[in-house]
C-alpha cells in the first residue's frame, strides 16, 4: 500500500510535506498507519530532510482519528496489531528528531489531534465548521495516558483535566486562545506560513534544537514505551468488551444517519 499519504521533499530547503489523502476523511486505519511510519522512516535517514509538514489535501477534514472499524469486530489479534500500530505513530512523530509543523486545514477530532499534538508546531485555518480536540470521553472511552501526556505538555494539566473530560472538540479562536493550536491562519495563507515555521525552527543549530526536544519529550515517550505491552494489553481487554462495542457500533451509527 502506498497511495494514502503524498510526500514530497524540497531539496533546496530540506522541508518535506507529508499530504494525507485517505478519503473520505483520512481516518488513521492500519493501513494508513502503516504508511505513515514508512515514510516517516524515510524521511527520518534522509539526511537531505531535515523539516516536515503535515497537512491534508481533503476538504474540511485533517484527520477523523482512529478508524472506528478496525476496532469494532475484529479479533483481539486484530485489534493488538492496530494498537501497536498507533503507538508506532505516535513514538516516530513525537520523538522525530526534525522538525514538524502540523498545518491542518480541517477537522482534527481525537486520533487526528493527537497528530497536530506531535508536532513542533500547530498553524490551523481560520473556518467557523473546524473543530479540534481529545473527544474520547464523548465516545465513552478514555484517551490513553499517552495521549494526555502529548496534550498537557501542550496545553497545561488544568486546560487538559477540563478539556478531556468533557471531551471537548474546540473551535479554531478557543483552540487557539487555550494553546491546542499555536497560529491561526486564513486557508490562502497556510503553506506560506507553515514553510517560514520551519524556517525558523531549523534556523538554529539541529544538534541544539534536536537535543532540547529530546529533553523536553523524554520522559512521556520513555514513560509509553516501558509501559507499551501493558497498553496493549488493556487496550485489547477494552475494546473487547461487549459495553464498549455497543457503544461504538451506535457512535458509527450516529455518524451516519447524521447527514440524512
Ligand atoms: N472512523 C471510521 N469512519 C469514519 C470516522 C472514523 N473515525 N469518521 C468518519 N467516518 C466515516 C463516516 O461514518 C462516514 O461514513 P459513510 O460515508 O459511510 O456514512 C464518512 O466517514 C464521512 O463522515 P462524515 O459524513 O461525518 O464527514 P464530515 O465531513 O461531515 O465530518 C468529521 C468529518 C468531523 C471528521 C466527522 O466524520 C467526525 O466527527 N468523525 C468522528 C471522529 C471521531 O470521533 N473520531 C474518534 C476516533 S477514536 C480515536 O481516534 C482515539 C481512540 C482512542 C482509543 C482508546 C481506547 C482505550
Amino acid at each position: 500500500s502506498n497511495n494514502k499519504i503524498l510526500v514530497e521533499l524540497d531539496t533546496s530547503s530540506g522541508v518535506a510535506t507529508m499530504k494525507f489523502k485517505s478519503p473520505p476523511v483520512n481516518s488513521l486505519s492500519l493501513d494508513f498507519l502503516t504508511e505513515f511510519c514508512i515514510s516517516l522512516e524515510k524521511l527520518e535517514n534522509d539526511r537531505a530532510c531535515r523539516g516536515l509538514i503535515i497537512t491534508s489535501t481533503i476538504p474540511r477534514v485533517f484527520s477523523s482519528g482512529l478508524d472506528i472499524m478496525e476496532m469494532c469486530g475484529k479479533s483481539t489479534e486484530h485489534y493488538a496489531e492496530f494498537w501497536r500500530a498507533v503507538q508506532e505513530m505516535w513514538l516516530r512523530l513525537y520523538g522525530s528528531s526534525m522538525v514538524t509543523v502540523a498545518a491542518v486545514n480541517g477537522s482534527s477530532p481525537a486520533g487526528g489531534c493527537l497528530i497536530a499534538l506531535s508536532c513542533d508546531y500547530r498553524i490551523m485555518v481560520e473556518n467557523p465548521k473546524y473543530v479540534i480536540g481529545l473527544n474520547e470521553a464523548q465516545l465513552g472511552i478514555v484517551a490513553p495516558f499517552w495521549f494526555k501526556d502529548t496534550f498537557v505538555n501542550a496545553v497545561g494539566h488544568r486546560v487538559a483535566e477540563r478539556s478531556l473530560q468533557l471531551g471537548l472538540l474546540h473551535s479554531v479562536p478557543e483552540a487557539h486562545r487555550i494553546g491546542l493550536v499555536d497560529e491561526v491562519v486564513p486557508e490562502e495563507k497556510l503553506q506560506e506560513k507553515a514553510v517560514a515555521v520551519v524556517a525558523q525552527w531549523l534556523a538554529l543549530p539541529d544538534h541544539a534544537r534536536q537535543l532540547t526536544k529530546t529533553m523536553m519529550r523524554k520522559a512521556v515517550l520513555d514513560h509509553m514505551l516501558a509501559h507499551r505491552e501493558e497498553d496493549i494489553q488493556n487496550f485489547v481487554n477494552f475494546i473487547s468488551k461487549d459495553s464498549i462495542q455497543k457503544s461504538l457500533s451506535m457512535y458509527m451509527e450516529m455518524l451516519k444517519k447524521k447527514k440524512s
